[in-house]
């Protein structure tokens, strides 16, 4: 039997200040009409934006929470995972796909790696290749431009990645290891610091690019935001580029509600503020193909 309301196993952390991971995925699906049932990772204090955060792994609990799930035999019409501490947490995410087959479900991984050429922290070469077998498990991924350059070439160049050829050809090699839809966030459009979002659906072979008007801010948890908004999208029955359109808008949105204010950066844009939007689809598209 179907599910009621659509049903997101979504796998991240959860920060108790600033705006990442669970805090931005549970409200954004929520407010999409879809049950998020959380499977945390790490507990923090705040994002590690901030100095000073407490951290707490838990990778130990994530076992016993999927051995209780499987138990309850929860049915999942998607699979969401975020950013992974360590190459344990990628293979248990790895294990939860197998576990829990649904029809028609959507799996998205955002391969959580890094940013702005280089990696995170966090990761090693070890986490590296789990991320390239997780991916090749998932129906979307959304890297940015930087994990895009990692999960191609094991190295990162920026200008080559810049120009547009070179990123369609690192997509379409991606999808061949498995995902159908491949969402590239932060592809520079010109000079000007305006950016893209490009995406590859590699079933009928068509690529899309949405455009982002600049704004000079970076604010935390917008990749976050941008997966939640396409996932919820996709799941209401949105097609792709629309999905992608919409997320886009709505990461804007999020951002211009906040910046015209210049509060505190690292907690991230005001979502709240913009999330009564999401109920309705965009009224307007600026999708192109390309
Ligand atoms: O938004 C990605 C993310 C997830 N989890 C934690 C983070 C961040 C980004 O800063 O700090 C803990």
């Amino acid at each position: 039997m179907a599910n009621m309301i659509q049903r997101v196993a979504a796998i991240h952390d959860i920060s108790g200040f600033g705006k990442a991971s669970l805090t931005v995925v549970i409200p954004t699906l929520s407010s999409m009409g879809i049950q998020v049932c959380p499977l945390p990772t790490a507990v923090l204090s705040a994002h590690t934006g901030f100095s000073n955060f407490t951290f707490l792994d838990l990778t130990n609990e994530m076992e016993g929470i999927i051995e209780h799930w499987e138990w309850m035999r929860i049915k999942f019409d998607a699979i969401y995972s975020g950013f992974l501490g360590s190459a344990k947490q990628i293979n248990i995410v790895s294990r939860f796909i197998d576990v829990f087959p649904c029809d028609n479900q959507i799996v998205l991984v955002d391969p959580v790696m890094g940013d702005d050429g280089s990696l995170y922290k966090t990761m090693n070469e070890e986490m590296i290749e789990g991320m390239k077998g997780l991916i090749a498990k998932a129906t979307v991924i959304t890297p940015n431009l930087t994990e895009l350059a990692f999960l191609t070439e094991g190295r990162c160049d920026r200008n080559q990645f810049g120009r547009l050829e070179a990123v369609k050809n690192a997509m379409r090699s991606l999808s061949v290891s498995g995902p159908r839809y491949i969402v590239t966030t932060s592809v520079p459009v010109n000079e000007g610091g305006e950016f893209s979002v490009v995406g590859f659906d590699a079933q009928d072979n068509r690529f899309w690019r949405v455009k982002n008007k600049y704004i000079p801010v970076h604010y935390s948890g917008t990749g976050d935001t941008f997966a939640s908004v396409l996932l919820g999208c996709l799941m209401r029955g949105e097609n792709f580029p629309a999905s992608i359109d919409t997320a886009v808008q709505f990461v804007s949105r999020a951002i211009h509600r906040s910046f015209g204010f210049n509060h505190e950066r690292q907690e991230g844009p005001a979502i709240e503020a913009v999330l009564s939007t999401l109920q309705q689809s965009a009224l307007t598209y600026s999708y192109e193909a390309i």
